[in-house]
Parts: C-alpha cells; sequence; structure tokens
C-alpha cells in the first residue's frame, strides 16, 4: 500500500525560515510556492494537471491515477501517439495538446499543477498556476511526498551524478540490500515510488537528482543527500551561476538531522551551498584526510565511518574506472553506501567490481595505434577538461554541440598543451572557437563525421581522439547517448575496414 509522507511533522524543518520572511523584499514567486506547497497535502486533493507528457510527466500521471486521482496532462507538442500517453488514456487521463484554451480550463478545476523538469519556470500555464493561486509541484516532490517508508538516496551535483548513483546502486546490492536506480538517470521516480509501494521487499530508492527537478523542490529529504560538485552547467536554463547553486542547494535544504548529507570538501561551491545543511555532514576529498567520509590516502582510497578508526578501502589502480573525478566519485559513493550501513570491506570489493556506464570515458577501439574514446555524456565545460586531463597523450578533442551560455574561455589554459586540435561542430562552433582561438589549434567540422574523419588523418599512433562535446547535444542528436553511438558507430566501421596489427588493443593512454 502506497503510504504518503506526512505534512507538517513535529521533526521536519519549519520551512518557513526557508521561504520569505522579510517585508522588505517581496517573496519570488518561487518562495511564494514553496510556502503553499508547505501546506499542500495531495493525498487530499483529487484534480492535478500535469505539464509535459515525457518520461517524468507520464510517471507522475501514471502515480496520480494509480491513487485515483483525476489527472490532466498538457504538453506543448503531441505525443498522441505514443504508446505510454494511449495507456494512460485508455485508463481515464485526459491530454490537451498544445491548447491553451483547454489547459487553462483544465487548470481551472486542479488543485495542483505538476511540473515536468524540462520545462522552465517561465512557462505560461505555470504562470497562469501562480496567478490562481495553485500550488506547483515538480514531479520529484510529488513522488517523494507519497514515498512512504522508503529509503531514499539522492544524488546531484554538475557532473558524475549517473556514475554515483550506479555505483551506490552497486555498493548496496553487493550488500545484500535491494536497490533502484531512478530519477534523472532515466527511470522516472514517479515509477520507482509506486513501484516500490507494491513490492513486499521495497527496494532503497537511488535517485540521480538534476537542477531541473530541484527548481521545484518545498520539502524534499532523502535520507542520505549527495552533493558531488557545482561548476557551471544549464546557465540558459537558471539564468545565473547563482541561481544554479541555488537549485542545487535545495538538495539538501529541508533534511533533518537524523539524515546524512554527503559532500565534497574539495569544493567551494558545494561547502557554501551547505552550510547552513543540518543534516550529518560527511565528506569525501581527494586532497586531505577527514575525520567522518573518505579520501585518497597516497594511492589508495581510505574511509573513516561514524565509530570507526580509519581505514584504507582499495588501491587507486584497482578502480575500474579512469581519471581523478572518479576517484571521487568512488569516494562519494562509499561515504553514502556507509551511511547506509554497507561495511568497508563489502565496500571495497564491489568497488572493484563496478562496470561504468557507457558513452563516459568510454574506450570503443584503437585503430592504427590511435585511441577513440567516448565521453558524449561530458555536455558542460568542467566534464569537457577533467576528460582531456585524463590522458597525458596529446588529445584530439571532438568538441560543441547546443550551447548552453558556457564560458568557453575559462578553460582556455587547462587545454593549452593537452589538445592537439579542437574539432568543431555544431552550433557553438563559432564561440567555442574566438574562444579558444589562439590556445588550441581550430579545425571547423561542422558533423561528427567530418570531425571524425578529419581527425582520423591528423591523430598519430600513442595520440588520443575524444568525444568530450560540453555542449548538449540536441542541435544534431536526439540526445547524448544517440551522439555518443554515431562516433561509436563510425569508429567500428574505422576499425572494420582497417588492418589491425598484432598489439592494437584498446590500450590506454591513460596515466
Ligand atoms: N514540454 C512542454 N513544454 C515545455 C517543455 C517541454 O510541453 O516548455 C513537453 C515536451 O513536449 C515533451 C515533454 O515536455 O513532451 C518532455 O518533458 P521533459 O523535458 O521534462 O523530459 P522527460 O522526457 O520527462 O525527461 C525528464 C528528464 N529531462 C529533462 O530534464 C530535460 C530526463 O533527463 C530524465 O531522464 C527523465 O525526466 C526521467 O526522470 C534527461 C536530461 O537531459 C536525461 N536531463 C538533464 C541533464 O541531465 O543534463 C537535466
Amino acid at each position: 500500500m502506497m503510504k504518503p509522507r506526512t505534512c507538517g511533522r513535529e521533526d521536519e524543518p519549519d520551512v518557513s525560515e526557508n521561504a520569505n520572511n522579510s517585508n522588505e523584499n517581496p517573496a519570488s514567486s518561487a518562495q511564494r510556492n514553496a510556502e503553499r506547497l508547505r501546506d499542500f497535502d495531495p493525498r487530499w486533493a483529487d484534480r492535478f494537471v500535469v505539464l509535459g507528457a515525457g518520461r517524468s510527466g507520464l510517471a507522475a500521471a501514471r502515480l496520480l491515477a494509480s491513487l485515483g486521482k483525476f489527472v490532466t496532462v498538457c504538453d506543448d507538442g503531441n505525443r498522441s501517439d505514443d504508446e505510454a500517453v494511449q495507456a494512460l488514456a485508455e485508463g481515464g487521463a485526459d491530454f490537451i495538446w498544445a491548447n491553451r484554451t483547454g489547459a487553462e480550463v483544465a487548470l481551472g478545476c486542479a488543485e495542483a499543477l505538476v511540473v515536468s523538469p524540462g520545462v522552465p519556470a517561465g512557462h505560461s500555464l505555470i504562470a497562469s498556476a501562480e496567478a490562481r493561486g495553485l500550488p506547483i509541484v515538480g514531479e520529484l516532490e510529488l513522488a517523494w511526498r507519497f514515498s512512504g517508508d522508503a529509503r531514499i538516496v539522492a544524488v546531484t551535483g554538475t557532473n558524475g551524478k549517473t556514475t554515483v548513483t550506479m555505483l551506490i546502486r552497486h555498493l548496496l546490492e553487493a550488500a545484500g540490500l535491494p536497490a533502484v536506480e531512478t530519477g534523472n538517470i532515466g527511470h522516472p521516480f514517479s515509477d520507482a515510488v509506486r513501484e516500490a509501494a507494491a513490492d513486499p521487499k521495497p527496494p532503497i530508492l537511488v535517485v540521480e537528482v538534476s537542477s531541473f527537478q530541484l527548481e521545484w523542490v518545498a520539502r524534499f529529504a532523502p535520507d542520505v543527500a549527495v552533493l558531488l560538485n557545482i561548476t557551471p552547467d544549464h546557465l540558459d536554463r537558471h539564468g545565473s551561476m547563482k541561481e544554479y547553486a541555488e537549485a542545487k542547494r535545495r538538495i539538501a535544504q529541508f533534511q533533518r538531522a537524523d539524515q546524512t548529507l554527503v559532500v565534497n570538501q574539495d569544493d567551494a561551491a558545494c561547502l557554501a551551498a551547505t552550510q547552513d545543511a543540518r543534516a550529518r555532514l560527511v565528506f569525501f576529498s581527494l586532497d586531505r584526510p577527514v575525520d567522518l567520509g573518505a579520501w585518497v590516502d597516497d594511492d589508495r582510497l581510505a574511509i573513516a565511518a561514524e565509530g570507526s578508526k580509519p581505514h584504507g578501502l582499495i588501491e587507486l589502480d584497482e578502480l575500474p574506472l579512469f581519471g581523478m573525478h572518479n576517484a571521487a566519485n568512488a569516494l562519494a559513493a562509499a561515504c553514502a553506501a556507509s551511511a547506509l550501513g554497507v561495511g568497508r570491506k563489502t565496500i571495497a570489493r564491489a568497488l572493484k567490481t563496478f562496470q561504468a556506464a557507457p558513452h563516459r570515458l568510454e574506450s570503443v577501439a584503437t585503430v592504427g595505434g590511435v585511441e577513440f574514446v567516448n565521453d558524449s555524456k561530458a555536455t558542460n565545460l568542467d566534464a569537457l577538461v577533467k576528460a582531456v586531463e585524463s590522458f597525458n597523450a596529446p588529445v584530439h578533442l571532438i568538441a560543441g554541440g547546443r550551447d548552453k551560455d558556457s564560458p568557453f574561455a575559462s578553460v582556455r589554459s587547462r587545454l593549452e598543451g593537452r589538445v592537439a586540435c579542437a574539432y568543431l561542430i555544431g552550433e557553438a562552433s563559432d564561440r567555442i572557437a574566438q574562444a579558444w582561438d589562439g590556445a588550441v589549434k581550430i579545425a571547423p567540422c561542422e558533423t561528427m563525421d567530418k570531425a571524425l574523419e578529419a581527425a582520423r588523418v591528423a591523430a598519430c599512433a600513442g595520440e588520443v581522439v575524444l568525444l568530450a562535446p560540453g555542449c548538449a547535444s540536441f542541435d544534431q542528436f536526439a540526445n547524448y547517448a544517440e551522439r555518443g553511438e554515431a562516433f561509436a558507430r563510425w569508429v567500428r566501421e574505422l576499425q572494420a575496414r582497417t588492418p589491425q596489427t598484432k598489439h592494437e588493443t584498446a590500450e590506454s593512454a591513460r596515466p
């Protein structure tokens, strides 16, 4: 039976201090909404409008419909051919496609508007709901309100979210604790909550959480929150770094003192964002030992759990993931698993057997001595730089795509001397070329195929061709996975038509 989270529990923080409490500054619409949501209990509401008929919106609608609520789903596009839409419609949900009048009528009868993560806060239906005084609830918050006693781990950060989410699930399962990956990783949280409620042995829900999902959080309080890093990303959506960091901060804003917050000790923005946290703090660091948490001690990962002495876990080179950023990811996951009771020996054993997700520094093949590496998931500048810094050989970098207002010039000095040539594709090409001109050699290529061909011709044995776009994929591809697959397909075709030498293995040029 699906149990809701109770609202206004005595042990929950008084969110009024997080909302606007000053007469001098008028409350922002987000703060007013947080106040409205504080008192809103979805158990007692019957009629919901869901904005966005993508994965999250449909999952939210399925969750609400399973609880006997009346649901209308509005979308600016038309996805009526979608099987999931048809199934929901047959189950009684209404759909309104790109029809503002119909959407307004639905809103007039609704008690709350549920927002999909991809819908920007400035959407006219959100403004309309605000004008009507309706609570606006994000899909993450909605699902959490219905998650009952399920144990929840939430992972956010600019980079590494997916890897850490997967690592935590892996560590929990190694300890015999059933766990499910959910959220931004692709399996909507609303579905995971609905499925967990029907499970006699509910799993721990490990939720990858994006800044988009955190925009509408008003009470979300995971048992364990993990904040990995905060570097510029999605500035086109959030407007400024301040707003972006503010969204990330919400992962811990409503946690209680008996919950755990795992924070990157080496990231000043993370430390600033969690200054007021109420939860028990656990740190991870690549630079120095911590009292409670995990760190790198010489070439060994180490951990100090609550009430126990520091212990070594595994050697850095036993970790089946490349780059120091992945060592930090492993430390973060170890802290989260430890907070949920997983012992250090199990953590150590399981870290050695983790398999990385595709499109993340994935070595596709070595052809003619050149290693081709797919890091299509590097969709922002920080990830791009970390990917480049993972190699000690000259890098032929394929970058570009949809621009997210990223400060490309800020990474010039970190690419200089490492990148032999940048092969630029997609909409952001001109801005990147201007920003990097003089620091690295530039080859405008427009498309992936042209970039790969140019890089193949230029790269010598021992060098690396790296796809780390530093941009979103949506100008030329459906998503980062499709972009990574296009890269990998081209490389495999190249490999098939190139005679391989005896020594040609996917041996890495990484340090
Ligand atoms: N839509 C509108 N009006 C708008 C915007 C969108 O009607 O103004 C409609 C679209 O027509 C479409 C639907 O909304 O029908 C799409 O909704 P959505 O953009 O929220 O996407 P979903 O399919 O629900 O997928 C979302 C996440 N997408 C985004 O945050 C953009 C997925 O993360 C996530 O896996 C999924 O929920 C399940 O939780 C993807 C992503 O790109 C991977 N995330 C960003 C990132 O990782 O950088 C944040």
